[in-house]
């Protein structure tokens, strides 16, 4: 078949914003059977269903739900954490029951001064429970760690250098001072980050062949694993009265952000999303070509999403969905999609865009989005239930982004003076 112009040229890697063909978005609110949502409850029983079993089978395969066996336990508890500021708690989630694997640790701090059940954030870090602050009462990982040059990892293991070397990206402190818990854990727990890490993680553990198991094509990929860890998090937290569970945020920095917007869009007991330079396969247009293309992530991380979404590298056009639907699978909640000037491999407009043509389906529920229609500039957080802000420098998380998270949180969790 011949190729046409656009199409020829849309493959490789762009940042050259007039080079950017055009593309046609998938309409969120056109169903299957042509006809067209006209309110949120059409929008809940029909079009939801529909967006949310593609994603699930073309984009970040199926998962399984919550495991019937599973428990959890608190394995040490400090009351007087971070100089008495802080509750730190250490839970061991059992997928399959007690004491054995596979299991996941949550790390859990709580504000000592608080006066009933406080709202929380929930995340996955990249290094280790241990390696969000240099608390030395955090346990050490022992589990498969990706190597480090500077002694933090050796072997596959964690070293007690690195406590705290993720502590820049979780402003622990600030957090419970402003009187939210933070709860985390370790992606690693889940799976490790690698073509064959599944062998080792849930996706595993959790199938009937153990690692002999073939996936079919849309079965979870990593993504999906960690995902679904996120949830498990949330099940441990709907049982401990110091938290509101009805007031989590869930977030995460790039893989982790779209695992934390996968994990947004199936389960909607998650109060609150928040997308951090998520990119490709994240909160990022797929059928925008600029920066990260859908060829190239399923080329470098062939593990990440299921076998279905291999089909669509440089063929975007393909694709049933587009990310715009993921960001509407959070309506009517609050969610917030956060770039940074110089990330372009994350397309900073293709995020902004996602969000704004998530829209059409937040005003069905009568909610405000962006509040405006382009990119605004940078450090200039903007919209309602649909934030977005551009900040300046790299592809990270500062202290910058939380305040904006914070405020965020505050004021849909109708907490502080605003
Ligand atoms: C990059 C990848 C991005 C993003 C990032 C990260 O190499 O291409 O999609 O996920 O890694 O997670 O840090």
């Amino acid at each position: 078949m011949a190729m046409s112009i656009a199409q020829a040229q849309a493959t490789g890697i762009n940042y050259d914003e007039s080079k950017v063909p055009a593309y046609t978005l998938p309409d969120p609110l056109a169903c299957e059977d042509g006809s067209k949502v006209a309110d949120a409850a059409a929008w809940k029983a029909k079009r939801r269903p529909e967006i949310l079993r593609l994603f699930e089978t073309q984009v970040y395969g199926r998962s399984p739900g919550r495991p019937a066996n599973m428990t959890f336990e608190v394995t040490s508890i400090d009351k007087n954490a971070l100089d008495g500021k802080a509750t730190r708690k250490e839970v061991a989630i059992y997928f399959k029951g007690d004491g054995r694997d596979p299991k996941m640790d949550l790390l859990i701090y709580l504000p000592n001064d608080a006066k009933g059940p406080v709202p929380a954030f929930l995340g996955l870090n990249f290094n280790g429970n241990h390696s969000i602050s240099a608390d030395p009462g955090i346990t050490l990982s022992q589990r498969w760690m990706r190597p480090a040059k500077d002694g933090s990892v050796v072997g596959n293991r964690a070293t007690e250098q690195s406590r705290g070397v993720e502590a820049r990206r979780w402003p622990v402190e600030t957090i419970i001072g402003r009187g939210y818990a933070l709860a985390t854990a370790y992606y690693g727990d889940l799976e490790p980050d690698f073509p064959e890490g599944w062998k080792m993680g849930v996706r595993a553990a959790l199938s009937k062949d153990g690692a002999e198991t073939q996936f079919a094509p849309d079965e979870w990929g990593a993504i999906g694993a960690w995902a679904w860890g996120l949830s498990r998090a949330l099940d441990c937290l709907e049982t401990d009265r110091a938290v509101d569970a009805r007031r989590v945020a869930v977030l995460g920095h790039s893989r982790l952000g779209k695992t934390a917007l996968w994990a947004g869009a199936q389960d909607e007991r998650f109060a609150l999303v928040i997308s951090n330079c998520s990119g490709c396969g994240g909160a990022a247009l797929s059928r925008r070509w600029f920066g990260e293309t859908v060829a190239r992530i399923n080329k470098s991380f062939p593990h990440w999403f299921c076998g279905n979404f291999k089909q669509y590298g440089d063929n975007e056009s393909a694709l049933p969905v587009d990310q715009h639907e993921l960001i509407a699978l959070m309506a009517p909640r609050p969610v917030y999609v956060a770039a940074a000037e110089e990330d372009l491999w994350a397309d900073p407009r293709g995020q902004f865009l996602s969000a704004l043509h998530a829209e059409p389906v937040y005003r069905l529920f009568g909610r405000a989005g962006l509040g405006v229609d382009d990119v605004p500039p940078v450090n200039h957080p903007v919209g309602d239930f649909i934030a977005y802000h551009l900040r300046t420098g790299k592809h990270d998380v500062t202290l910058y982004d939380w305040e904006q998270y914070l405020a965020f949180a505050d004021r849909h969790f109708a907490r502080g003076s605003k």
